[in-house]
């Protein structure tokens, strides 16, 4: 029986289920460069390269072990322009009995594989995803009557059955979570070893040159290039971040400093979301630089929780709300969202740096991401539709089942507290203490109100009381809302009317706010 199997380009993983049981001198496989998923959205140039160099790179891993690979390149003279495309045309040149493929990590593309059986008259195997930790039943079962889905109690759970930093059945330090230690204010003096860079090879050279001529109108530049595009480079970028990083992860995970794109944090979901890393060969390297003293605890955890737990949990979430996750919009938000998040071309220097290194690196970390651009789009009321589009083009990290609760469950709570217990909304106070971004901004963060005063100040407190129907309620928000009450009326009427006239200013775009 002779097999096409079909590998997506986030499946880029030799222990792949599409692969078990593959017989190298029947079966085919099959991985294409696809028009669709290149275009729609407008994904970062630097994203697109890695993606396209990473799958070319795992073809000839492929083709040096003896496997059969149909691989299709965009610029090949008739590119394919859809999946069920190419596997049209394979099925038409082959006699396959059978389609074999693991489950594709977004809802968009399932949709499509679905259609396969009809289209092409074959049996079409959609296998488990087995490199994610916990399973579709298994966060089922977790979820299955309870109220509220908190990834605390998630986590715990993943912790005690993968049995990662556990004394028998307790925690080790007598804690689950250390993340009350990790929100440390940075220090300007601070030294930060650099990103693990790797020199293109001849095969990135060509994508980037096929990048540039394809896609000219994308965020970015294809070059210079410098992430991992294979297992073995990933494997040593995650051994760089483990030795010369991870020990500050947690103390400055929510610390923002001025010129500094990569801080302490890893580097590495790139890696993790096309399967260059698997998730358990990260959490064993961190533990095991905690067992060796090479890292404290309050950073070990706080790393694992990232892929334990978070990465597992939003991945649940979404599975569990697709389709329809995607369109809610809690607050009603119906603003467009702003030039400047392609452009950089703010006042705002909080935003102009977190706009600017994304589109220098096709990444930011984690609280410019939350705290800065999410947070921003939270209090303006921009689109969900439109801010969700903008994450998933513009990091080189960014998949939809990831993509999607972050920004609408975490950043946006347009889900309405699916994920998250409270909007992570914040004045310009908190980005202050986490940076030093304010001091080189032509607001001033500690002027509440006037043409001078922080944008995130008033728009805070605008945001609040625009929402007051829909958050009220909510006791963990209750509290701002008896400061608010305590404010005099001129101080609220103007509130608002700053509000109003950014609010205004942004959507005309008559100047750069
Ligand atoms: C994100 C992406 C891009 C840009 N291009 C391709 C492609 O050409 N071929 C491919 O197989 N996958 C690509 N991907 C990933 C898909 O959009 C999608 O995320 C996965 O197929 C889901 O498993
Ligand atoms: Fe951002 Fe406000 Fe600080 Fe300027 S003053 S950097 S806008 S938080």
């Amino acid at each position: 029986m002779a097999v096409l199997r079909v590998i997506l380009g986030d499946q880029l993983s030799p222990t792949i289920s599409s692969l078990h049981g593959a017989d190298k001198t029947k079966d085919t496989i099959l991985i294409c460069e696809v028009q669709q998923e290149a275009t729609y959205v407008k994904h970062h140039k630097k994203k697109l390269v890695f993606i396209f160099s990473a799958m070319r790179h795992f073809a000839q891993e492929l083709r040096d072990a003896k496997y059969r690979v149909i691989y299709h390149k965009l610029d090949d003279a008739t590119p394919v322009s859809r999946f069920s495309d190419a596997v049209t045309r394979a099925a038409q040149m082959g006699d396959f009995d059978e389609i074999v493929v693991t489950e594709p990590s977004e809802y968009r593309v399932l949709e499509e594989i679905k259609l396969w059986p009809d289209l092409l008259n074959l049996p079409v195997d959609i296998r488990p995803d087995t490199r994610f930790l916990a399973s579709h039943s298994d966060f089922q079962n977790w979820s299955a009557g309870r109220k509220s889905l908190r990834m605390e109690y998630f986590y715990r759970e993943m912790r005690k059955r993968y049995n990662i930093l556990m004394e028998g059945d307790q925690p080790i330090g007598d804690q689950w979570n250390f993340d009350s230690d990790n929100r440390k204010a940075p220090n300007a003096t601070l030294t930060i070893p650099d990103t693990f860079r790797l020199a293109p090879d001849g095969v990135t050279q060509e994508v980037c040159a096929m990048v540039e001529q394809l896609f000219p109108d994308h965020m970015g530049a294809a070059t210079p290039f410098h992430f991992a595009v294979t297992a073995e480079g990933a494997r040593a970028a995650l051994q760089q971040f483990v030795e010369e990083r991870l020990a500050f992860f947690g103390d400055y995970q929510d610390a923002m400093l001025q010129d500094e794109a990569w801080m302490f944090h890893a580097h590495i979901g790139l890696y993790l979301n096309t399967g260059l890393l698997l998730p358990l060969e990260c959490i064993a390297a961190a533990e095991q630089a905690y067992h060796r003293g090479q890292a404290p605890l309050n950073a070990v955890e706080g790393f694992i929780r990232q892929i334990l737990g978070w990465r597992e949990f939003v991945r649940g979430l979404y599975w569990q709300n697709m389709p329809g996750y995607e369109t809610l919009n809690f607050f009603d938000a119906q603003r467009d969202l702003p030039d400047f998040y392609w452009t950089a071309d703010t006042r705002m220097n909080c935003l102009r740096q977190s706009v600017q290194e994304t589109i220098d690196h096709a990444y930011a970390h984690h609280i410019q991401r939350l705290m800065v651009l999410g947070n921003f789009a939270l209090l303006a009321g921009i689109l969900p539709a439109q801010v969700n589009d903008w994450f998933l083009s513009v990091y080189a990290d960014a998949f939809e089942w990831v993509e999607l609760p972050n920004v609408s469950g975490m950043a946006l709570f347009a889900d309405g507290g699916k994920l998250a217990s409270k909007p992570y909304a914040s004045g310009g106070g908190y980005i202050n203490k986490m940076s030093n971004y304010c001091k080189g901004c032509s607001y001033s963060v500690t002027a509440k109100n006037g043409p001078k005063a922080c944008p995130f100040n008033y728009l805070y407190w605008d945001f609040l009381d625009r929402n007051r129907a829909k958050l009220r309620a909510n006791p963990r928000v209750g509290m701002m809302y008896r400061v608010y009450d305590h404010m005099d009326a001129d101080k609220q009427q103007a509130i608002r009317s700053d509000a109003e006239q950014f609010l205004k200013d942004l959507a005309t775009q008559d100047r750069t706010p």
